[in-house]
């Protein structure tokens, strides 16, 4: 049977401070519109895809805080994107700031990706587990990047789910830097991972890696890709946002680790591929068996240690 799904990946141009998320899920809506037309399955947006990326300020008034999180999926400013995706019959995966309330009437604050079917029934949630940046303001840095503040660390680890015809995993943005996050993925069965990601051009702490920003951008998802046997579908949020020049990139690439359809815009774009599962079968039964090859006894200190400890 054809395990052939046609994604979507819809980069998102920046989004301002003042932008309404209705205008911004209209946007969507429009590249869902020309997905449709294209005949995709699953359409990809990027991490915070509904607001401006926020992170970028220090705030300490949770309200103002709050404002930028989803309290409800849907809400009311993103009903239209699930009344369009489900009259085409697309699935998508959306990145948002989620804010849960729990029975006790805690709030938690997770940097998600939500994946729903083409019927829009919710499949999975992924939660970000690698929180980049800072959790306090560093008054130094010509913008700020708060994610340790904002966000709690998703508890729930990397999962997969099946659908679309195969297995779908999710990471966010700063996780694709992780080689673990794919083999993780990997292990449990992912066969094409969705990373939304909002990246500023300039690395405050380190601008010697300015100039390497896309580099780099493509170099951990092509390699995470071909190591693990899998499609990875990277989508940004790019452009300049509030006066923070952001990478763009989109990409999709295959279990070769070669990029098959990349953006050419820092706007609103949508790059199409048709997406094969079982190619990934070609590497993961041979250099990439992971039953035959792989040797996890020698790599415990990948789950018992986080530091680097060279010796004496
Ligand atoms: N959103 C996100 O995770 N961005 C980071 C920026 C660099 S870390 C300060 C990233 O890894 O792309």
């Amino acid at each position: 049977m054809d395990r052939v799904v046609r994604i979507g990946a819809a980069q998102l141009g920046p989004v301002a401070r003042r932008d309404d998320r209705h205008e911004v899920v209209q946007r969507m809506v429009s590249l869902l519109d020309h997905a449709a037309e294209d005949g995709c399955d699953l359409v990809v947006f990027p991490e915070l895809a509904l607001t401006t990326f926020f992170p970028r300020w220090a705030m300490d008034d949770q309200e103002e805080i709050d404002s930028f999180f989803e309290a409800e999926m849907p809400g009311p400013a993103t009903q239209a994107l699930f009344t369009a995706a489900k009259r085409h019959g697309i699935g998508f995966c959306l990145g948002f700031a989620e804010l849960v309330t729990d029975s006790g009437g805690a709030h938690r604050h997770y940097n998600t990706a939500l994946l729903v079917d083409a019927e829009t029934n919710e499949v999975g949630r992924y939660r970000k587990v690698h929180l980049p940046g800072h959790d306090e303001p560093e008054p130094w840095r010509p913008f700020q990047h708060l994610e340790k503040r904002y966000f709690d660390v998703g508890p729930d680890g990397f999962q997969t789910w099946r659908a679309f015809g195969g297995v779908v995993g999710m990471a966010i943005c700063n996780d694709r830097r992780w080689p673990e996050t794919y083999r993780v993925l990997a292990l449990r069965g992912a066969e094409v991972v969705l990373i939304g990601y909002n990246t500023p051009v300039h690395n405050p702490p380190a601008p010697e890696h300015d100039a390497l920003s896309d580099f780099h951008n493509h170099l951990v998802m092509q390699a995470g890709a071909y190591q693990n046997g899998m499609w990875v579908v990277g989508v940004a949020k790019a452009g300049d946002e509030e006066g923070v020049p952001m990478i763009g990139g989109t990409a999709i690439i295959a279990p070769s680790g070669e990029i098959v359809s990349q953006a050419s815009t820092l706007g609103d774009e949508l790059v199409v591929s048709d997406c094969d599962l079982d190619a990934c079968a070609s590497y993961r039964t041979t250099t990439f068996d992971f039953e035959r090859h792989r040797r996890p006894e020698h790599y415990e200190i990948i789950t018992t240690q986080r530091g680097s400890t060279p010796p004496d």
